[in-house]
């Protein structure tokens, strides 16, 4: 039995019960945790979008830099008239690629939970491609989901290495929904960080300038705001881990001395060093992320790489 939040402490405006209940369930765990998810607010996502053009986050640079080399091939592989239905609504810059590669496109359907982060997609391509139909869908991408009767073929698309913040399970089960919702016949073009020095990927996620800092950071900003927390930022620091064995970066929120925090009127108890990991960031080699698409039902069509082998794009049929 988990404890239950204060509802007394539901009388500040912000407090959230549910991110309140979340983060109890975490941090009460022996190994304490918080869902990634929780990691954007506004503030998250606005220190996100700037984690995207550091100069140590590669990620995003070369997965631009990949889909401008491959966008013919993906759209010699596709035909003309595709609709594409993309999983989350946060690259505009990524679909308009897509879009612009392919021959003709039909329809683009970006599928988020978040009702503003679709219409504001929408909004941005309508302008970039008054052609095109859009159908902005609100969802929960985890789950198979009733598409909008668009023109075939479809193309799914999952930029941004997002897959690597799911664990094997989680991945597994959202490829299972993901072909469920396209159907027999759709493509699925995935973007994936591979395995690679940890020299590089350390600074990827604890940069130079702090801003990845800050957004671990933030979390505990959120928490004191929405799960009536009282942490005190001073005595944390973040930390990215990469954990070999599970080929993943990790990040952690580090207690720099033995603590007790009050979170929704719970005490909860910190050892000295002793942290809450916040983030996975799995780093998939080529054969490792088509054994998870196979157990989902699909295969390879198509993977491509940078030439220095920090990202790969796959395509899936
Ligand atoms: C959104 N996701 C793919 C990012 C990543 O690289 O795992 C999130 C991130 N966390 C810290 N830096 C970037």
């Amino acid at each position: 039995m988990h404890p239950k939040p204060d509802l007394a402490r539901a009388a500040t405006s912000a407090f959230d019960p549910v991110v309140a209940q979340t983060a109890l369930d975490g941090l009460t765990a022996a190994r304490k945790t918080l869902p990634p998810h929780l990691l954007y607010d506004p503030e998250g996502c606005r220190l996100f979008d700037a984690i995207t053009t550091l100069p140590e986050y590669y990620v995003t640079r070369t997965e631009l830099a990949l889909l401008r080399r491959v966008g013919p091939e993906v759209a010699a592989l596709i035909g003309p008239g595709a609709s594409v239905i993309e999983y989350g609504a946060g690259s505009v810059t990524k679909a308009a690629l897509l879009l612009q590669a392919l021959e003709s496109p039909a329809a683009y359907a970006p599928l988020d939970i978040a009702e503003v982060a679709v219409e504001g997609t929408v909004a941005a391509m309508r302008k970039r491609f008054p052609a095109i139909a859009l159908h902005p869908i609100v969802g929960n991408f985890m789950e198979p989901i009733a598409l909008p009767d668009v023109p075939q073929p479809l193309l799914g698309f999952f930029p941004g290495s997002t897959i690597g913040n799911l664990d094997r399970p989680a991945a597994i089960a959202f490829l299972t929904a993901v072909r469920q919702s396209l159907g027999q016949g759709a493509r699925f073009l995935v973007g994936v960080d591979l395995p690679k020095d940890p020299a590089i990927l350390v600074p990827a996620y604890d940069d130079a300038a702090g801003v990845t800092a800050a957004f671990n950071m933030n979390l505990l900003h959120r928490l004191n705001r929405e799960a009536a927390a009282e942490f005190d930022l001073a005595g944390f620091r973040h930390e990215a881990r990469w954990n070999a064995a599970h080929s993943r970066i990790e990040m952690h929120l580090c207690s720099r001395g033995a603590q007790s925090v009050s979170v929704a009127g719970q005490p909860i108890r910190f050892a000295a060093g002793e942290t809450i990991h916040t983030e996975s960031s799995y780093k998939h080699a080529r054969g490792a992320f088509l054994d998870m698409a196979r157990a989902a039902g699909w295969e390879s069509e198509a993977c491509w790489t940078d030439d220095a082998q920090l990202f790969s794009m796959h395509l899936l049929r």
